[in-house]
């Protein structure tokens, strides 16, 4: 099949799972509402300057009050899964049982949740994290404290004993990358820390919950299917020189692989341990058995895919930058990345060739532009419809190659808070007017259902 040739779903496996994926704090506004606590997103919100149209999370699509429309619209376009996150903050407003009682009004909203999936014939999968860390626990130094990792255990006991006999999919973390990485290093997620040293402490903490909460998990949902989801890059080099090739590897060691080896019982990659404990000894502290924790088997890896990259040596740029080179003459999304099917095939076979993981699910995959809601009360979003398709097209092609992908979620079903861009970034395949919370399928969203009901 062809990348221009819109996909069907007969091409695809009959048990193909097919899905629209979503986030608590993006979504669910309701920000102070039934018990929730605050979380390190909402003081990020408050801080001046943190996000780019000066927004919070407080109100956003109003899915806690909205969401049984919201659940009718994704079963009408035909999908037969629905990823969510569930919000600790509003399972545990302290952050530990230990410090506060658990929030029964949080539990009975993801009851109300996950059973307004089920009676629709969608198949609840759960993130347990996607970057809403109680704000009390940030206090007590967030993911660079290894106690943060029992916290985890706590909530994750406490929320899947409640929900583990309806949801059977459950991905621990939401791309430790960005959670870590743009948290503690970059600055420009919560809590906006600065140090590569602190990025790399979290990031193995961030690791060492997800291992240690699967045998919890599957205590506690008999049958359940537990994984991971990452947000991956295919990367290639700006020349065949040995310096750029020198970058290519340091790049993709702490883009990839340093999530990657560990995950497939490698360790952390030794060359990239090397460069770190020569970045003002930024290397992780690791304590005996962390390893393999985090090692412990998974049923499935999610894996995010936006973009690909291309790197040279940066000699300026000290050990751990390559810079990155913005290829010209390229389709970009409304966000500046570069959009590349064929990127989505590389990444895809290079996953299996290397780590072999016995199931695959892309977990998302999406893209925002200048959505405008015309006079017709349509939003004609060619340019997302064709990411889509052609996106579609390249998980094809992955499969036909021989990778084992099993579903597909969108990112996102609804436009909604896109972190330090605020409401500017409108990745939804259904338009949200925050005005008067109406949802409009956009081109995209009506397209995907055409493709699901056909
Ligand atoms: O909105 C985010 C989501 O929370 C995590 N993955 C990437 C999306 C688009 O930036």
């Amino acid at each position: 099949m062809s990348s221009n040739t819109a996909p069907k779903r007969q091409d695809f496996p009959a048990d193909f799972r097919w899905g629209v994926s979503t986030s608590s704090f993006q979504i669910e506004g309701a920000g102070r509402e039934d018990g929730k606590g605050e979380s390190i997103w909402d003081r990020f919100c408050s801080e001046p300057g943190r996000i780019r149209d000066g927004s919070n999370a407080l109100v956003a699509c109003d899915h806690y009050h909205l969401f049984p429309q919201d659940l009718d619209m994704a079963k009408a376009l035909g999908v037969n899964a629905y990823r969510f996150s569930i919000a600790w903050p509003r399972i545990l407003p302290n952050g530990t049982a230990g410090r506060g009682a658990v929030n029964e009004a949080g539990l009975a909203f993801y009851d109300r949740l996950v059973d307004g999936m089920l009676e629709r014939g969608l198949d609840p999968w759960a993130t347990l994290y996607h970057w809403d860390l109680p704000q009390p626990l940030q206090e007590q130094g967030g993911w660079l404290s290894r106690d943060t990792v029992g916290a985890f255990l706590e909530y994750t006991d406490i929320v899947t004993r409640r929900l583990g006999d309806r949801v059977k999919h459950w991905i621990t973390h939401n791309e430790p990358w960005c959670s870590c990485m743009m948290g503690y290093w970059e600055g420009v997620h919560a809590p906006g820390g600065k140090s590569l040293a602190d990025a790399m402490q979290a990031c193995h903490h961030v690791l060492l919950s997800h291992g240690q909460a699967i045998p919890l998990i599957r205590k506690n949902s008999a049958g359940a299917q537990v994984g991971i989801t990452l947000s991956l890059h295919p990367i290639t080099a700006a020349s065949d020189s040995a310096e750029d090739a020198a970058a290519l590897k340091r790049h993709d060691g702490l883009r990839n692989r340093w999530f990657l080896d560990p995950l497939f019982g490698r360790g952390y990659p030794e060359d990239t341990l090397a460069l770190l404990a020569s970045s003002g000894n930024a290397a992780p502290k690791v304590e005996a058995g962390d390893l393999a924790a985090i090692a412990t088997a998974t049923d499935f890896l999610g894996v995010n895919y936006y973009f690909p990259e291309m790197v040279k040596a940066d000699p300026a740029g000290g050990p751990m930058r390559a810079s990155l080179v913005e290829r010209e003459g390229v389709e970009r999304t409304g966000f500046g990345w570069e959009i590349s099917p064929q990127g989505l095939v590389d990444l895809l076979t290079r996953i299996q060739r290397d780590y072999n993981p016995a199931v695959i699910q892309l977990t998302e995959n999406g893209s925002t532009f200048e959505d405008v809601l015309t006079p017709d009360g349509h939003v004609h979003d060619a340019e997302r419809l064709s990411y889509l398709q052609r996106h579609l097209s390249a998980v094809k092609q992955a499969l036909d190659a021989g990778v084992p992908v099993k579903g597909y979620f969108a990112w996102s079903l609804l436009d909604n808070f896109e972190w330090a861009e605020g409401y500017l970034r409108r990745f939804g395949i259904a338009y949200v007017d925050y005005a008067t919370q109406q949802r409009t399928l956009k081109d995209s969203g009506l397209w995907y259902g055409q493709f699901l009901n056909e």
